[in-house]
């Protein structure tokens, strides 16, 4: 295809404004998925983003559209992106891959929170950005409002924005009309080839397959190519486009998108952001790749039965080859055994990833409950940064501990501003700013501690504002914070994966839920179980469970002897599912009671 004829773009918008329905549109109105095959969200692959309707992970297609003016053949390539924050890795990634960007609005609702952050960092990418208003089939569609939004907000002439439905297909030609004229093709490099590796997945059969777009150069069938960063080389067994499945092709010529399988089995020798250049003629340096964004939340992943260890770590590092946000470590804990400390983007990065282990991988999880990086500074100016909560050292040598905040960024209605300022109050928000994005909505922002944002200010963002606010935030700094590490002891022993760390004024509250939760969930046992939270040496809580004769048989009289058998069967069944502290058997639901309290308040 000529260089002149390819438009590579993104389409990008806050969560449920109509990316994947766009994208489906598109890929009906030019034929790429014939009738018969369609299903709606045609692009959301992954078991996860069908049954929960979101998208999570970036997907690439191409697309042969005849222009009907002239007849001329195009060739397009989308890339559908997530619209929650968590997985904004993703769409920075595709914006690298393109030159255009679909920043979709949904006419009823206007600019939100990821509108915002989606379009700075397209803009920052230098793509060509085309506003498109969707949705103006619905009744309370006002797309003239969202234009002001637009002009005020973006700072983009309004008359730009299209105007189309994406469930009904009005204004789809037209669009298509407008990415060809308005998206600049492809500028090709002069020199030697360089592909630039912006996702992967893993195939059992054909192992690591790299997404690659090519920023000069093709490569072909059979050539002998170069991965720049692991430096390993390999042949090119089978390059291709996505239309929309996997589609072979003899070559990937300048400025276009597709995949390259080169035989590679060890996943390590693959990494999202490398160069792939040919060995014959390889180019000297590579293409800028991607900054490594930083972890925002941290659990323990245990195998539920410790001889999966292994099936863990191998199912962590072959998601990571999709997800190239997710980070992990060896951790052990002295109740959960061997596991892996595991770092997300957010809280539903981190339930995204365990869903997919378990549903893609067939692991059997115990999780626990995520934290934050904090920062202990020590007397003689030694710092560590922690990110599980039993680091944290219990001496006297801690000078201050700081906290991560995070700047966020909150639009809703102007009736909503005092809820929302009650909220953000009571998560230890400090106010930074106010303004009007149109008539009668605003934007806030606030610097926040992260670790009150990821539990559930978004759920009670959404509760207090009628669902009609919006939150975006990013790293900001580490603040100091009166915080201290509490622990809890079961049977009088300290349990390390369920130590916390909580600021001072909440950390009684806190104590006193967690051993009351402890108390309904763990069952009763021959002994008495004193359930303990403490700062220090100091106990704040207790709760005691009281001893019980227990036996699950005993209402079995009579002379049935494989009832009963059935009966203690599974009984042992519920035990496997049980870790040991000392000789008390804590079931696993009580490693997330912490989460659940974290929750309440
Ligand atoms: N009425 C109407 N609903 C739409 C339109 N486009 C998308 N939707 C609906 O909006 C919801 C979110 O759409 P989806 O494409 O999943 O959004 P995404 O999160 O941006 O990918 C779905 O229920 C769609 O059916 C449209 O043009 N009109
Ligand atoms: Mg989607």
């Amino acid at each position: 295809m000529l260089v002149d004829n390819i438009r590579n773009f993104s389409i990008i918008a806050h969560i449920d404004h109509g990316k994947s329905t766009l994208a489906d549109r598109i890929l009906q109105i030019t034929g790429t998925v014939p009738d018969r095959d369609f299903r709606p969200q045609y692009l959301d692959k992954l078991d996860v983003e069908r049954e929960r309707g979101v998208t999570v992970k970036l997907q690439a297609v191409r697309i042969r559209h005849i222009r009907a003016a002239d007849g001329q053949e195009f060739a397009l390539n989308l890339i559908d992106t997530p619209g929650h924050v968590d997985f904004s890795y993703e769409v920075s990634r595709s914006l690298a891959a393109c030159e255009g960007a679909l920043l979709l609005v949904d006419a009823a609702q206007g600019i939100e929170a990821q509108t915002l952050a989606h379009f700075y960092l397209a803009r920052d990418t230098g793509l060509v950005i085309i506003p498109v208003i969707n949705k103006i089939d619905l009744p309370t569609a006002d797309p003239d409002r969202v234009r002001d939004e637009i002009e005020l907000v973006l700072g983009i002439d309004g008359s730009e924005a299209v105007e189309v439905s994406a469930k009904e297909g009005t204004g789809i030609k037209e669009l298509m009309d407008a990415i060809i004229d308005r998206v600049p093709p492809p500028k090709v490099d002069a020199g030697p080839a360089r592909a630039l590796v912006f996702d992967s997945h893993y195939d059992t059969y054909r192992g690591a397959i790299a997404y690659v777009r090519l920023f000069s150069g093709s490569i072909n069938k059979g050539d002998k190519v170069r991965f720049m960063a692991s430096n390993r080389e390999s042949e090119a067994v089978e390059i291709g486009v996505f239309a929309p499945d996997m589609t072979p092709l003899q070559t990937l010529g300048p400025g276009e998108v597709g995949y390259v399988i080169a035989n590679i089995k060890n996943i390590k020798e693959l990494s999202v952001g490398d160069t792939v250049t040919l060995a014959s003629d390889p180019a000297e340096d590579l293409l800028p790749g991607y900054r490594k964004l930083k972890s925002m939340v941290y659990c323990g992943f245990f195998a539920s039965e410790a001889e999966n260890y292994e099936d863990l770590r191998d199912a962590l590092e072959r998601l990571a080859l999709n997800d190239s946000s997710l980070e992990f470590e060896p951790e052990s804990s002295s109740v959960l055994g061997f596991g892996f400390r595991c770092g997300f983007l957010g809280m539903f990065h981190m339930e995204i990833v365990q869903e997919r282990l378990e549903r893609e991988y067939g692991i059997n999880l115990v999780a626990t409950a995520p934290t934050v990086i904090y920062r202990i500074h020590m007397s003689g100016d030694k710092m560590i940064e922690i990110k599980n909560p039993s680091e944290f050292p219990e001496s006297l040598k801690v000078e201050k501990v700081e906290e991560p905040f995070v700047r966020s960024v909150v639009m809703c209605p102007e009736e909503f501003i005092g809820p929302v300022m009650e909220l953000a109050k009571d998560k230890r928000g400090r106010f930074v700013s106010m303004d009007y994005i149109s008539e009668n909505r605003v934007k806030m922002v606030y610097l926040m501690p992260l670790s009150e944002v990821i539990f559930d200010f978004y759920d009670k963002l959404k509760s207090c504002s009628r669902g009609y606010a919006s939150l975006d935030y990013e790293f900001d700094s580490f603040i100091e914070s009166d915080l201290v590490r509490l622990n809890i002891l079961i049977g009088e022993k300290s349990v390390d994966s369920l130590s916390m760390i909580v600021h001072r004024d909440s950390a009684y509250y806190k104590g006193r839920r967690i051993v009351e939760k402890l108390r309904e969930l763990i069952p009763k046992h021959m002994f008495v179980i004193p359930i303990q939270a403490a700062i220090g040496n100091r106990i704040i809580a207790r709760e005691t469970i009281n001893a019980v004769r227990k036996n699950v048989t005993a209402k079995c009289y009579g002379g049935d002897i494989t009832r009963k058998r059935k009966l203690l069967e599974r009984q042992k069944e519920g035990k496997k599912r049980m870790k040991n502290i000392g000789n008390v058997e804590v079931p696993q639901e009580a490693f997330l009671s912490i989460l659940q309290v974290e929750k309440e308040k």
